[in-house]
């Protein structure tokens, strides 16, 4: 099957998605997606690529999948790799994506975006979302301090989905060393097969324009 991964480099959420693709050893192509000039709020994005207006989209052929929790999970139903092996797994893994998409990705993402990306300085707004993120990261290295892998001890789609804006070298001020459990749960994830840094895997996208 001939997959393309609608994405740009600096999106975490992609990186998900093609990191599961390269580690299935799944053929793939990233379609760049004008993010930061706007092409996701544009209404062609919406009527024919993904009316949530996000990335990453994975076109099959057939159908157009998106949310990173819905492509892992899928890629891992077809492949068999990364997957469930029972249904205590799968639901202590729904629970891992859905702590994730809510609270772990979302304030990390969001505070690596006005810090880093957008350069807002310190507000109110990135000390409320650095306040939220911390509690998060805390949460995920507790659990890793007793546990190689998130679920079943061995690599799965939550580990692939909780890590995916972890791999970004930009400084948004949180102090991963302080976090030595996740350190080397990058590191584990770092020797999987396919693995590379999220800029050599997609394109990044080009700057906004004046
Ligand atoms: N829960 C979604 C989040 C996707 C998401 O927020 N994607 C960002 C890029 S990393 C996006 O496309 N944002 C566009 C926008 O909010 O306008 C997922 O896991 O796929």
């Amino acid at each position: 099957m001939d997959y393309r991964l609608y994405c740009f480099g600096e999106s975490g959420n992609s990186f998900k998605a093609a990191l599961m693709l390269s580690a299935c050893g799944l053929e793939w192509t990233p379609v760049l997606v004008d993010y930061f000039n706007g092409e996701t709020r544009g209404a062609a994005y919406r009527r024919d690529v993904n009316e949530m207006g996000e990335v990453p989209v994975l076109d099959d052929g057939a159908r157009k999948l998106s949310q990173s929790g819905v492509i892992l999970t899928a890629l891992a139903e077809r492949t068999g790799q990364f997957g469930w092996r029972d249904e205590d797994e799968r639901l202590e893994g729904l629970r891992w994506l859905l702590f994730d998409n809510h609270k772990f990705t979302s304030y990390v993402a969001t505070l690596r975006f006005l810090v880093a990306l957008a350069r807002t300085g310190e507000t109110a707004t990135t000390e409320f979302l650095r306040g939220r993120a911390e509690a998060a990261i805390g949460v995920v290295e507790t659990h890793l301090a007793a546990a190689d892998w998130l679920v079943g001890g061995r690599p799965t789609i939550a580990d692939l989905s909780l890590s995916g804006y972890l791999f970004y070298p930009e400084d948004y001020g949180i102090d991963w060393g302080a976090r030595p459990a996740i350190g080397r749960w990058l590191d584990r994830i770092r020797a999987l097969p396919g693995w590379k840094p999220p800029y050599e895997m997609m394109p990044k996208a080009p700057a906004k324009r004046a």
